[in-house]
């Protein structure tokens, strides 16, 4: 190919600042190095911790940086040392990765890769550096993906080939959200079939989540969510009970007893609220009742009462849904292409990349489940 080995211009939106929109800005892609690919981003979904970084500037690389970690593309080029991977290969960026060398890759019990950018191991890239600039000046890369660019540069660990038939404008959901909240259910709760399961969140998470119990045959899915404009996207992915907290006058811990002669055996927090992640806890009955945190913060503390654990229940949560990444995600994309997971339906808008910011606001504003960006000119 022409581009191999060369710096390549293309399209990028480029967060300069913190609270501020991006800007679409001609960018410089560097070849890969040791160890790393270079793909062509062909669709990217808009995830809420894109949102987060940007206007909280808790971008923990900093700025200006480019932004988006939910993709899909081809590869484009690779560097020296990379046999897994050749140009034209179809391939999803991981925020988590899996170098299935250390401890953590090793062990089955977790999906928590230590090379991984949420590790640390990697802010930019193989090293410190970054392979993106602009005007002369580096541009950071963000949580080891960046794919608000047409062009990025992944290691090797962070990414991984997929089935040449997937289509990548769905399949890059697989990059976050959807395996995140499918996981929490499937892996982490290990939702059982006849069981009684709650929802808290019908954000894409929480939809994936609910697809997830339904898929592990729960037998009934309580939907719980403050805007109930979301009950029927969530019927749509199995729930069977539809909860507002906001209707009722008890604590919605309460109300789910009541429905549930004690309490659900499986909740899941897909909202990232301490206060949430406590009421989905005291939902859970006695004895056995498994509660998952899945919604991402930042706070230092949340609580609960430890009779709430004395009692039998489990608290627990999974980042990327408890999937090693290069092991699932190609499962994954298999399990979409044969009709076994959903994805079409998470997407309720399509834009371009100059569009990124309406597609930002959009998600702020919960007008949205999923956009997806379409880079493919
Ligand atoms: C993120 C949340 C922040 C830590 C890394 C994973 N999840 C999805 O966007
Ligand atoms: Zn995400």
């Amino acid at each position: 190919m022409a581009t191999v080995g060369k710096v390549i211009k293309c399209q990028a939106a480029v967060a300069w600042e913190p609270n501020v929109p991006m800007v679409i800005e001609e960018i410089e892609v560097a070849p890969p190095q040791a160890n790393e690919i270079r793909i062509k981003v062909i669709a990217t979904g808009v995830c809420h911790t894109d949102l987060y970084h940007l206007f909280e500037g808790k971008n923990k690389e900093g700025f200006p940086a480019v932004l988006g970690h939910e993709g899909a593309g081809v590869v484009e080029s690779v560097g020296p040392g990379v046999t897994e991977f050749k140009p034209g290969d179809k391939v999803i960026p991981l925020f988590l990765s899996q170098c299935r060398e250390c401890r953590f890759c090793k062990c089955p019990k977790t999906n928590l890769c230590d090379q991984s950018w949420s590790s640390d191991r990697y802010a930019q890239m193989s090293d410190t550096t970054t392979r993106f600039s602009c005007r002369g000046q580096p541009i950071l890369q963000f949580m080891g993906t960046s794919t608000f660019s047409e062009y990025t540069v992944l290691n090797q660990v962070a990414v991984v080939k997929i089935h040449d038939d997937a289509p990548l404008e769905r399949v890059c959901l697989l990059g976050c959200g959807i395996s995140t909240g499918y996981g929490a259910a499937i892996n982490t709760a290990k939702v059982e079939p006849g069981s009684v399961c709650a929802v808290f969140g019908l954000g894409a998470v929480g939809l994936a989540a609910v697809m997830g119990c339904k898929n592990a045959g729960a037998s009934r899915i309580i939907a719980v969510d403050i805007n109930e404009q979301k009950f029927e996207k969530a019927k749509i992915f199995g729930a069977t009970d539809f909860v507002n907290p906001k209707s009722h006058k008890k604590p919605i811990s309460e109300v789910l007893a009541e429905m549930t002669n004690g309490g659900v055996d499986f909740s899941m927090e897909c909202v990232g609220n301490g206060a949430v992640m406590r009421s989905a806890l005291e939902s859970c009955v006695k004895g056995w009742g498994v509660s998952v945190l899945v919604g991402w913060t930042d706070v230092q503390d949340f609580s609960a009462r430890p009779i709430q654990l004395i009692s039998g229940k489990t608290w627990k949560g999974s980042l990327f849904g408890g999937f090693k990444s290069k092991d699932s995600v190609p499962k994954l994309v298999l399990d979409y292409m044969a009709g076994r997971i959903m994805l079409d339906e998470f997407v309720t808008h399509t834009m371009s990349l100059d569009q990124v910011n309406d597609a930002v606001q959009l998600m702020k504003t919960g007008g949205c489940i999923r956009t997806i960006i379409n880079l493919s000119k």
